[in-house]
């Protein structure tokens, strides 16, 4: 024993031969035993506060992931001037309308070779014609970035090719011998991980997927998230992009495909009802200084404010199909019959 230690049980033992020390002693246990009864009482209300559950769920929400089957080639893809006279022209969600697809790309006197056109996502899904219009802008030799419902399109896609297809031997003729199994699936998702949107057996999307052949889904999978433009101080998107994020590289894919507006904290949402304000507001308010052309938004129609360029103008809808020169700013529209309900 050394001597700190050893003056230090002396001075402990003349504190409790102290009468003084004696009483506070006692007052000090029997704070203390109150102290642990209260925390004891108190603990599971502690632990079931509405302030800790909310902080698990915004955890859970930041831990999302991107899914294996989306297989980008690119997530931002720069494209450079190369010195043609060519227009740059931007089309919005043609959604398998591939009538109104040609009559517009003949409306704008499009010359292949020389003017570059990029679809700005969704060119499949909810139309006559998903097959079709995808097939029509590889012989067209079109861009593309890539919708959120192409992406699940994709998706499905690179699940089915790395699986041998939905029956798990790729073999139609013999689906029916996994009945069983296909009767587990449904409602059951696709094993992509904790996404934020998961794919059901039973989505429609699968019914597009089936369709494409090796050169479709190469075409569509190629379509890069966000294509950047420098010398335009320019970006294409699908849907958005978040103005709190600089990087591009950053951007979480989910969102540049589905956000409409921003919440309270600044954090992108799907929903405008779960938003405070739209994502472009915030982007001409504080965002960085590039342009940026988006489709996606349907229901708010054409939305040309300030550095923002929204052109899904809901053709699907019976609404019209838009095309723009970004250098001109010249809008080509044609009208489109309704070929289905807005959801
Ligand atoms: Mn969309």
């Amino acid at each position: 024993m050394d001597a700190n230690s050893s003056s230090s049980s002396m001075l402990q033992r003349q504190r409790h031969n102290d009468p003084i020390w004696r009483c506070c002693g006692r007052l000090a246990v029997a704070i203390a035993a109150f102290g642990c009864l209260y925390v004891m009482a108190t603990l599971p209300v502690a632990t079931a506060a509405p302030a800790a559950a909310q902080l698990v769920a915004r955890d859970e929400i930041e831990s999302f992931e991107v899914s294996p089957f989306s297989n980008f080639t690119e997530r931002v893809t720069e494209i450079q001037h190369d010195g043609n006279d060519g227009r740059f022209l931007v089309m919005g969600d043609i959604h398998g309308c591939l009538d109104e697809f040609n009559e517009l790309v003949n409306k704008m006197q499009y010359q292949q070779g020389r003017d570059r056109l990029v679809l700005l996502g969704d060119l499949t899904d909810k139309g006559p014609d998903s097959l079709g219009v995808v097939r029509r802008a590889r012989e067209l030799g079109a861009m593309c970035v890539r919708g959120n419902h192409d992406d699940k399109v994709i998706r499905i896609a690179s699940y089915l090719r790395s699986h041998g297809g939905r029956s798990g031997d790729g073999d139609t003729q013999h689906a029916s011998k996994d009945e069983e199994d296909e009767e587990e699936k449904k409602g059951k998702a696709l094993p992509e991980g904790h996404v934020h949107d998961d794919i059901k057996w039973t989505n429609h999307h699968f019914g597009i997927a089936e369709q494409l052949d090796d050169e479709d889904y190469e075409y569509l999978q190629q379509c890069s998230l966000i294509m950047s433009l420098p010398d335009r101080h320019s970006i294409l998107v699908h849907a958005g992009l978040d103005p709190n994020i600089k990087s591009l590289d950053e951007q979480d894919p989910y969102y540049v495909m589905n956000m409409r507006s921003l919440d309270k904290d600044g954090h992108p949402v799907k929903h405008k009802k779960d938003g405070k304000m739209r994502w472009f507001d915030a982007w001409n308010e504080y965002g960085p200084s590039e342009k940026v052309y988006y489709a996606h938004a349907a229901s708010s129609g054409l939305q040309i404010n300030g550095r923002t360029y929204g052109i899904d103008t809901g053709c699907v809808y019976g609404g019209q199909l838009t095309a723009l020169d970004i250098d001109t700013h010249k809008l080509y529209q044609i009208q489109c019959p309704q070929y289905t309900e807005h959801d």
